[in-house]
C-alpha cells in the first residue's frame, strides 16, 4: 500500500507551497487530500490503476494529475522545483508558532537564519531588535520555547520502556541484542537509543518492529529508525570478534572513549569500534569488553562510571569503588500515602514495600502548610500513627517508621514545633514553597533545617524538575559541608523527573564524608520502583554501600538517625 507515502507527498507539497507564500486555498487543498488518502481503506495504487483517482474525496483534477505523475515516474517535478527554490530552513522555521511563510522567508533570505536554534540566538543577542517589534519578538520566543519542549530528551522510564519493547520483539525472533549509549550508562536523560547485535537478521528485523514509524537510514551494518513517539533508534551489526569493542565504543561516553583510545595510542596500538590492533595489525582484543579493558591494563569499568571523571585512572590503579547495588537496599525512607498526596492507602504501600523484600519503610506525608498536597496537621498525624501501629503488629518484623516530609518555611523555620517533631522516627525536611528568594536566603533556609536537631535528612535538596525547572540556586558546597558537620543525610530522590541530588553533587557530598539516603518518593505502588533510578544516580556518583544509609538493617539505621 502506498497510501501513507502519497499522503506524505501531498503534505510536503502543501508545506512547500505555503513556504513560497502561495494561495492559502491551495495549501489547504493539499493537506485535505493528504488526510483523505491517509484514511482510505482501499489501496490508492489500485484506485489509480483503475483510473478512479478523482472519486477520492478532496482529490480533484489537479491533484489527481500529481498523484498520477508520482505513481508513474516515482517523482514529482513541482515538488523538486519548490524544494530547490525554497531557502533553507523555511519549513523548519514555519513550525514555530506565530511564524508564517512570509516571516520565515524573510528570516531565512534576508537574515540568514535557517534553524530554530539560530532564531533563538538571534533573539537572545538582540539581532532582531531593529527588525521586529517587542510583541512580535516575544511571540517568537514563546513559539520557540513551545517547539523545543516537544523536542526534549526522554526521561528514564520512557527510554527504558521503548528499549524493553524492542528487546522483547527481537527476543521473540531469536535475535539477541545489547543496549549501549546513554541508557546503558544510566544518564538521567536520554537522547536516542543505541542497540547492537551480532545477528545479521537484526537490520531487516528492526524495520518491521511494531512502533517504528520511519526508516531514517539503512545500510548493510546499520539502520536508524524513528518510533511513533519520535524517538530515534540506532541499530548496528558487528562481528562476534568485534562485539566487545563495539559495545565500549557505542556505550560511550565519547570522552571516556577518547581517553581509552589515547591510552591505546600511547602503547602504539589502535582502538576503535572494531577492536584493538597492534602496529602490525594483529588483533589484541575486541570480543568482550573485559578483554579490552584488561589488555589496556585496567579493571573492568562499570558503564555508569564511563564519563571520563577519573574512572580510567582509578581503574589503572585497581582502585575503582565497589558500587552500591540495588539488592543492597534494605528499606525506603520517603513515600506518600492517601493521607497527603499519595494515590494509594498507607497499608497498601507498606504491604507492597514488604513484598519487594524491604525490611522497613518510612511513610513521609507532607506537613500542614503544604495545602496543595493535603499536608497533615499534628492531629491527623496522630491518627495516622494509630494506623501505623496496627499495621506494624500485622506486618512484623517488617517495620513502618513514623515519618514526615516537613516543610521548611520562608524564614527557615519548620512547619512543626521541635517537641512534636521529636515524636517522629524520622524527619526529612524540604522546601516546596517560595523559591523566588535570593540564593543566600534559600541557602540559609536549608542550612537552618540541617542545623535543626530533629531533622535527619534533606529531601530532594535542589528541587529541580528535569526539563522544566532548574534546581534552586543554593550554595551546595555550603550545604554539604553543613550536613557533614551536623551528621545529617542528604537525599537522592529517585523520581525520574527529580533525581536530586544529581550524580555530581552526590559524589561531592560523599567525598566530603556525608551519608546519602536513596528514596523512591513514591506516590503510588508502581513508583516504589523509582528506587532503581535512585540507585543508578548513586552508582554514577561512585557511591558504595557504606555511603548509603538505607543499605543498613533496621537496628543500625535507627542507631544512625538516633
Ligand atoms: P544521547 O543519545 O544523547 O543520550 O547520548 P549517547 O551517549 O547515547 O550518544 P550517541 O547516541 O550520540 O552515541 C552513542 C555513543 O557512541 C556515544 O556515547 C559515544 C559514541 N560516539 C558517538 N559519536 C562519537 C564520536 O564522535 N567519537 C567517539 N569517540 N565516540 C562517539
Ligand atoms: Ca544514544
Ligand atoms: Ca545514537
Ligand atoms: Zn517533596
Amino acid at each position: 500500500m502506498k497510501n501513507s507515502e502519497v499522503a506524505q507527498l501531498l503534505d510536503d507539497l502543501g508545506e512547500l507551497v505555503e513556504a513560497n507564500g502561495e494561495d492559502r486555498f491551495k495549501v489547504i487543498a493539499y493537506h485535505r487530500a493528504a488526510t483523505s488518502i491517509r484514511n482510505l481503506a482501499e489501496d490508492v495504487e489500485q484506485i489509480w490503476r483503475e483510473k478512479r483517482l478523482e472519486e477520492i474525496k478532496y482529490v480533484g483534477e489537479g491533484i489527481a494529475k500529481k498523484i498520477d505523475e508520482y505513481l508513474r515516474t516515482g517523482r514529482l517535478e513541482l515538488l523538486e522545483r519548490l524544494r530547490e527554490r525554497t531557502p533553507a530552513g523555511v519549513p523548519l522555521l514555519m513550525k514555530v508558532q506565530g511564524i508564517g511563510p512570509r516571516t520565515a522567508y524573510r528570516l531565512s533570505h534576508e537574515m540568514g537564519i535557517t534553524s530554530v536554534d539560530q532564531l533563538k540566538s538571534a533573539l537572545d543577542s538582540g539581532r532582531l531588535d531593529m527588525e521586529f517589534g517587542p510583541a512580535v519578538r516575544e511571540s517568537f520566543r514563546l513559539g520557540v520555547q513551545k517547539l523545543q519542549s516537544y523536542e526534549r530528551r526522554m526521561l528514564l522510564p520512557e527510554a527504558e520502556g521503548a528499549y524493553q519493547k524492542m528487546a522483547s520483539y527481537f527476543g521473540a525472533l531469536g535475535i539477541s541484542v545489547g543496549m549501549a549509549g546513554s541508557l546503558r550508562r544510566g544518564r538521567s536523560t536520554i537522547g536516542d537509543l543505541d542497540i547492537l547485535s551480532t545477528d545479521t537478521r537484526v537490520i531487516d528485523a528492526v524495520k518491521g518492529c511494531p512502533g517504528v514509524a520511519q526508516v531514517l537510514e539503512s545500510g548493510p551494518r546499520r539502520a536508524s529508525v524513528k518510533l511513533e513517539e519520535g524517538t530515534q533508534v540506532d541499530v548496528r551489526l558487528f562481528k562476534r570478534e568485534e562485539y566487545g569493542a563495539a559495545l565500549i565504543y557505542f556505550t560511550g561516553s565519547k570522552d571516556h572513549n577518547i581517553a581509552l583510545r589515547n591510552l591505546a595510542i600511547e602503547k602504539g596500538w589502535k582502538l576503535n569500534e572494531y577492536g584493538m590492533l597492534d602496529k602490525a595489525g594483529k588483533r589484541l582484543a575486541g570480543e568482550t569488553e573485559e578483554e579490552v579493558y584488561s589488555r589496556l591494563g585496567m579493571e573492568f569499568i562499570p558503564p555508569e562510571l564511563r564519563e571520563n571523571r577519573g574512572e580510567v585512572e582509578a581503574a589503572q590503579r585497581g582502585e575503582l569503588p565497589h558500587l552500591v547495588e540495588f539488592d543492597a537496599i534494605k528499606g525506603d525512607l520517603q513515600m506518600h500515602s492517601t493521607w497527603s498526596d499519595g494515590s494509594v492507602e498507607l497499608k497498601e504501600m507498606a504491604r507492597a514495600a514488604k513484598e519487594r523484600g524491604y525490611g522497613y519503610v518510612a511513610i513521609t506525608d507532607h506537613s500542614q502548610s503544604v495545602r496543595v498536597a493535603n499536608g497533615l496537621t499534628e492531629e491527623r498525624f496522630r491518627r495516622q500513627w494509630k494506623d501505623i501501629e496496627k499495621l506494624n503488629d500485622e506486618l512484623s518484623p517488617f517495620r513502618i517508621l513514623r515519618g514526615v516530609e516537613v516543610e521548611i518555611k520562608s524564614d527557615g523555620s519548620l512547619d512543626f514545633e521541635r517537641k512534636f517533631l521529636d515524636e517522629f522516627d524520622i524527619v526529612g525536611a524540604s522546601l516546596h514553597q517560595n523559591f523566588k528568594q535570593d540564593p543566600e536566603k534559600l541557602t540559609d533556609r536549608i542550612l537552618k533545617a540541617i542545623a535543626h536537631p530533629s531533622v535527619d535528612f534533606i529531601c530532594h535538596p535542589t528541587n529541580r524538575l528535569i526539563g522544566k525547572r532548574e534546581g534552586n540556586p543554593i550554595d551546595l558546597a555550603k550545604v554539604t559541608k553543613a550536613a557533614r558537620e551536623h551528621g545529617k543525610m542528604l537525599e537522592i530522590d529517585g523520581q525520574p523527573k527529580r533525581l536530586d541530588l544529581d550524580e555530581v553533587w552526590a559524589r561531592k557530598a560523599m567525598e566530603e564524608g556525608v551519608t546519602l539516603v536513596i528514596n523512591s518518593d513514591a506516590h503510588s505502588v508502581g513508583e516504589l520502583d523509582n528506587m532503581s533510578y535512585g540507585v543508578g544516580v548513586a552508582r554514577r556518583a561512585w557511591l558504595r554501600s557504606e555511603d548509603v544509609a538505607n543499605t543498613l538493617g533496621l537496628a543500625k539505621l535507627l542507631r544512625l538517625i538516633g
